[in-house]
């Protein structure tokens, strides 16, 4: 394929209510949407960069920079294009890997709907649906997280993910578990803690957790395998996790036994696939992370969620979960369950009325 030119999209899309995190609040998603137009056919990704660089050290107006100065020109001056050959050609450009991910992602979008082929048929997936969890954020009381999480449970999520950080950690675990019995319950705590809380981190052991998520900060590999020598749960790592190299080493040096697999993170689908082999044939669990995506990032995380290593729920929510409309028809859940797109490429469309109404810009890059 050869790229006529890239659109990008930013919208604003209101959260239902505000996500808590120990990195800071969430209340409505900026999110930039890329549209690649090619001869064959039309595809689109949602970058996952958040506002500001909280999360990891990228946000949306620079993803939106490094596309519009660096990474569209390269891929434009191609003659032939498919998704390998975008990794190939961003290879030289230093990290960026959520602004990359977007780019290969609505390349693999474009090049599979003129194939008609869905992306859960290309990723190898061996499933039509996927267990879902959720992820809560940190409240400002233990009856509103109850009661937050009564109602998730009542929707019919298999498991419940709680945001922690120092001093909002043991006592929401506690109730959590008291009230719900043996709900499948874990915690992320966004890199908020260091290795001297590890006996306080111990604590949690009684609960019988699937897992601590980053406990500790991004680049502490070392730390977070000392960590892991020290509790009984199970550590996963998110924020560490940029590659497959990343995981290779987190691997070997027993950093972790879990991994949140993210698209957007790790450069993109291709990357994932390699890291989700490389932790099938090492013996780690996989599950799919979220990032607060509408239905355009959702539908190709719920396919990547179907591959076979994905042995724990992700947090693939439904879309009433984030947003009062999405911009695709919305996703939700049946019996715990969103079903696998089966259509061409990401297999939903966004609805152009709805795009419309929530667009604040929209840029043309022409090939
Ligand atoms: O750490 O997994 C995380 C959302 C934004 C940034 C980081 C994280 C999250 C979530 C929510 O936990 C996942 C989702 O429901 O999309
Ligand atoms: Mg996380």
């Amino acid at each position: 394929m050869k790229i006529t030119g890239v659109e990008l999209r930013r919208i604003s899309m209101p959260l239902v209510a505000p996500f808590r995190t120990s990195f800071g609040t969430e209340h409505s998603r900026d999110v930039l949407l890329v549209r690649v137009v090619t001869p064959e056919a039309e595809g689109w990704a949602e970058c996952v960069a958040m506002g500001e660089p909280l999360y990891s050290p990228e946000y949306v107006d620079g993803a939106a920079d490094v596309m519009r100065r660096f990474m569209v020109p390269a891929l434009t001056a191609l003659h032939h294009v498919d998704a390998y050959g975008v990794g190939q050609a961003l290879e030289p450009l230093k990290g960026h890997r959520m602004a990359k991910a977007a780019l290969e992602t609505a390349v693999l979008d474009a090049q599979l709907r003129a194939s008609g082929e869905s992306f859960a048929r290309f990723l190898g997936a061996s499933r039509d649906a996927v267990p879902c969890g959720v992820s809560v954020g940190i409240m400002n009381s233990i009856p509103q997280l109850l009661d937050t999480v009564d109602g998730y449970i009542a929707e019919g999520y298999v498991r419940i993910k709680l945001k922690i950080e120092p001093g909002w950690d043991v006592e929401p675990v506690r109730a959590v578990r008291e009230r719900f019995g043996d709900v499948l319950l874990q915690v992320d705590a966004n890199a908020a803690y260091t290795l001297t809380d590890s006996a306080h981190l111990a604590k949690l052991d009684a609960f019988g957790l699937l897992l601590i998520e980053q406990p500790l900060a991004d680049d502490d590999l070392v730390q977070h395998a000392e960590l892991a020598r020290r509790l009984r749960t199970p550590v996963c790592l998110d924020e560490s996790i940029e590659s497959a190299a990343h995981a290779a080493a987190a691997i070997s040096l027993k950093a972790c036994s879990v991994i949140n697999i993210k698209p957007g993170r790790v450069g993109g689908y291709l990357e994932a696939r390699r890291i989700h082999d490389l932790c099938r044939a090492n013996g780690v669990a996989v599950w799919c992370g979220g990032m607060l995506e509408t239905g355009i990032g959702r539908a190709a995380n719920v396919a990547l969620a179907a591959l076979p290593g994905f042995t724990l729920p992700g947090d693939t929510s439904a879309s009433r979960r984030y947003f009062a409309r999405d911009v695709t028809a919305p996703f939700e859940l049946r019996d715990g369950h969103l079903d696998v797109p089966t259509g061409p490429g990401i297999g939903v469309d966004p609805d152009p009325a709805v795009l419309d109404e929530v667009t604040t810009s929209v840029e043309w890059l022409a090939g």
